[in-house]
């Protein structure tokens, strides 16, 4: 616009860019486009009105700009400051609110309040996580998930600040930086990141034998989990329970998922990475916001001190676990998540997990991956979040009423009133005093040996639980771990180090060492390194440890991708979307137009994907429902040939109506299988629909 005296002054009318939308006065939500005047008056942080938001201050329309445009200076000096230091490990995170709830009494084994009595709940949050990629990186590199929970009971913060495998690659927290450094991108390059498949990791892993049982899990298919919805949490060390009257038992925590388990495979995490990196992120706020509320049981695994002395390795160790079937999960609760972040960073970014946060009636034991770690999480936190006031930030403050001397520093957002600020003291309002019958008391255990670096002797045995892992597993799973094995030492550039891996293999599962060798192209196995630790023999599978063995019975919770073309019958795609709906699943429309398709009888379909941007990757199962005409288009577009051949490749069930199946011949599948069903009238929606409960057609992969 230009105003009197010829100046042009764009003003927030003249910028569509700028436009604003509002929900219930939430802005950015819902349909209308903002019109001036609708929304508050535009501040600085100091609260005082802005008259204009598009220019700087300046002398005449091409002069200088001035230092003294206050609102100007204040709003880029704020930008500049925006980031703060991620995480130095599980920098890439999504968290969620919810709850926790407590079904069943557990006063018998812990004076925690909230175990007290059944039906008992507390605010939770959670942040699901990657550990070596950067907060920008994909969502499903092939890594360890964090599983940390932060439970805001009466007793103040408990976290239970886990993973999604119940074992650690190390014993000792003194090798943590290392393990971290080799796995992150290496120092001069600066790659590759958030991916194990490099020379530094398997370097320092093949120097590691301690890592061989965590190695297993990684390189299985609970590394690339299909959600944070379908996979399980762990504690992982061995903590106490320890009642009212002093009683101490062990335990360990489980999370099981309700949705039942369930992981992709390694070319669909390498092409879901591509499609979408948000993949998991997506899939918790999708089904948050649909109402679909994930849930987990928490489990825990009690155990006495005579059963830890007969275990064959130290429950101390958190390179091992304990069998279900030795020790078997009891249920005592059930979390659930059922609201997102308002913010992002906020909530999610500013949240401090700490294994150190436990309350009365729960305690350490002398695990020394633990015990660091009680370090590590507080001093980390400090840096990160800006000083030691990071307990004021609503997501980290306690819930319950809370009274302390701690005082001043950065940020403080709420000192303590009055003039006691340390204690004893005489004043008759004196503050807070400590209270040995209410307030946390550790565990008095007996503790005596002398002062050495070393570790207990148990812990030199590495081999036999990754031989249990191994042999829990189906043969599908076997072939997968071998597989990621190979696919890892095959981006390993030096070849003593592939080797040097390999060899560790035999003490493990001799059928293992030879398939990855022969996958690496070497003459022969290599001789096997020599236990520190003769391993115990006879370990039984264990059911719990394989993901088949665990998974879904429904297709409640899961995703059907719907590969559309116009003029195909109304009634088979009527059938094909209650089936979904009736069974507590969700579906997309992927069609060769974001703007949809037309059926037979005239009925327009909105798509939530153009083909090429909603491969078969990205959902559970598949349905194609094509007209002639459509098929012969869909025949000339790669993508719509890509989604069928992956669907297929990826053991993934089929649902084809109309001209769908003349479709897939054409895509190259010549031979369908029991896996490709055939929609001809719609009620065979709903036995298609049951038949994906099993979640792939195992027969195509094995
Ligand atoms: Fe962590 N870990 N860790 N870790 N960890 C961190 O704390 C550390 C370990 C885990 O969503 C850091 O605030 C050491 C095991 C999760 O905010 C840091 C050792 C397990 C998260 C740290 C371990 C975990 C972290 C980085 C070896 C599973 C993310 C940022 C002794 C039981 C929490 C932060 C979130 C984060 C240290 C090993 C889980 C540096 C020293 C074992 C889920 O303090």
């Amino acid at each position: 616009m230009a105003d009197q005296s010829g100046l042009y002054t764009p003003s927030a009318e003249t910028q569509s860019s700028n436009d604003t939308k509002e929900r219930k006065n939430v802005p950015g939500e819902g349909g209308e486009t903002h019109q001036r005047g609708d929304g508050p008056a535009l501040t600085t942080s100091q609260g005082i009105p802005v008259g204009d938001n598009q220019n700087t201050l300046r002398v005449g329309a091409r002069g200088p700009a001035l230092l003294e445009d206050f609102h100007f200076r204040e709003k880029i000096f704020h930008f500049d400051h925006e980031r703060i230091p991620e995480r130095v490990v599980h920098a890439r995170g999504y968290g969620a609110h919810g709850y926790f709830e407590a079904t069943e009494d557990l006063s018998d084994l812990t004076s925690a309040h909230l175990f007290q009595e059944k039906g008992r709940r507390v605010p939770a949050f959670v942040r699901f996580s990657t550990v070596a990629g950067n907060k920008g990186s994909v969502d499903l590199a092939r890594d360890v998930r964090g599983f940390a929970v932060k439970l805001y009971t009466e007793e103040g913060n408990w976290d239970i600040v886990g993973n999604n495998i119940p074992v650690f690659f190390i014993q000792d927290a003194m090798k943590f930086p290392d393990l971290i450094h080799s796995v992150k991108e290496a120092p001069d390059r600066a790659f590759p990141q958030a991916q194990s498949a490099h020379d530094n990791f398997w370097d320092f892993i093949s120097l590691m034998p301690e890592a061989m049982h965590m190695v297993m899990w990684t390189m299985s298919d609970r590394a690339i989990p299909r959600s944070f919805r379908f996979m399980e949490g762990f504690g992982v060390h061995t903590f106490r329970l320890v009642t009212a009257e002093g009683k101490s038992q062990f335990v360990k925590f489980h999370w099981k998922p309700k949705q039942g388990l369930q992981s992709v495979i390694w070319d669909e995490a390498v092409k879901i990475n591509g499609a979408d990196p948000d993949f998991h992120r997506r899939d918790l706020w999708t089904a948050i916001q649909n109402g679909d509320y994930p849930e987990w049981e928490l489990g825990v695994q009690v155990f006495d001190d005579a059963f830890a002395d007969t275990f064959p390795f130290d429950v101390l160790d958190a390179t091992k676990l304990i069998p279900e079937e030795d020790v078997p999960v009891r249920i005592v609760g059930r979390l659930v998540l059922d609201r997102m972040v308002d913010n992002f960073f906020a909530e999610t970014e500013q949240v401090a997990f700490c294994t150190q946060n436990i309350v009365p009636g729960i305690d350490f034991t002398n695990d020394p991956l633990l015990q660091g770690r009680n370090f590590s999480y507080l001093d980390t936190q400090t840096k990160r979040l800006g000083g030691p006031n990071f307990t004021h930030i609503p997501i980290n403050a306690p819930k319950c009423p809370f009274h302390h001397f701690q005082q001043d520093g950065h940020m403080a957002m709420h000192n303590p009133v009055g003039r006691a600020n340390y204690e004893p003291n005489g004043w008759a309002q004196g503050g807070p005093r400590a209270d040995p019958e209410k307030g946390h008391r550790s565990y008095p255990e007996q503790v005596d040996g002398e002062k050495r670096k070393v570790r207990g002797e148990l812990f030199a045995d590495h081999y036999s639980q990754a031989r249990q892992f191994y042999i829990s597993q189906t043969g599908i799973e076997q072939d997968h771990i071998a597989s990621a094995i190979v696919f890892e030492l095959s981006k390993v550039e030096t070849p003593a180090i592939r080797e040097r891996l390999v060899a560790h293999l035999p003490n493990i599962d001799k059928d293992l060492a030879a398939k990855v060798a022969d996958g690496l192209g070497l003459k022969s196995v290599p001789k096997a390194h020599t236990p520190a630790r003769t391993p115990v023999e006879g370990l039984k599978p264990s059911d719990s440890l394989s993901i088949l063995k665990n998974g879904p019975d429904s297709f409640a919770g899961r995703k059907m991708g719907l590969l559309l073309t116009d003029g195909i019958d109304d009634d088979l795609l009527d059938g094909v979307m209650n089936a979904i709906k009736d069974a507590g699943g969700i579906f997309e429309v992927v069609a060769p137009k974001i703007g949809g398709i037309v059926t037979a009888g005239g009925k327009e379909v909105p798509a939530q994907q153009k083909i090429d941007g909603g491969p078969s990757v990205l959902y559970d199962a598949v349905v194609i429902l094509a007209s002639e005409d459509g098929a012969k288009a869909l025949k000339g577009m790669h993508a719509a040939k890509t989604f069928a051949a992956d669907a297929f490749a990826h053991g993934k069930f089929i649902g084809v109506g109309g001209a769908g199946a003349a479709f897939l011949k054409s895509s190259g599948i010549d031979s369908p299988d029991d896996g490709v069903i055939a929609l001809n009238k719609k009620g065979d929606a709903k036995s298609f629909v049951s038949a994906c409960a099993k979640v792939r057609f195992w027969d195509r992969l094995s």
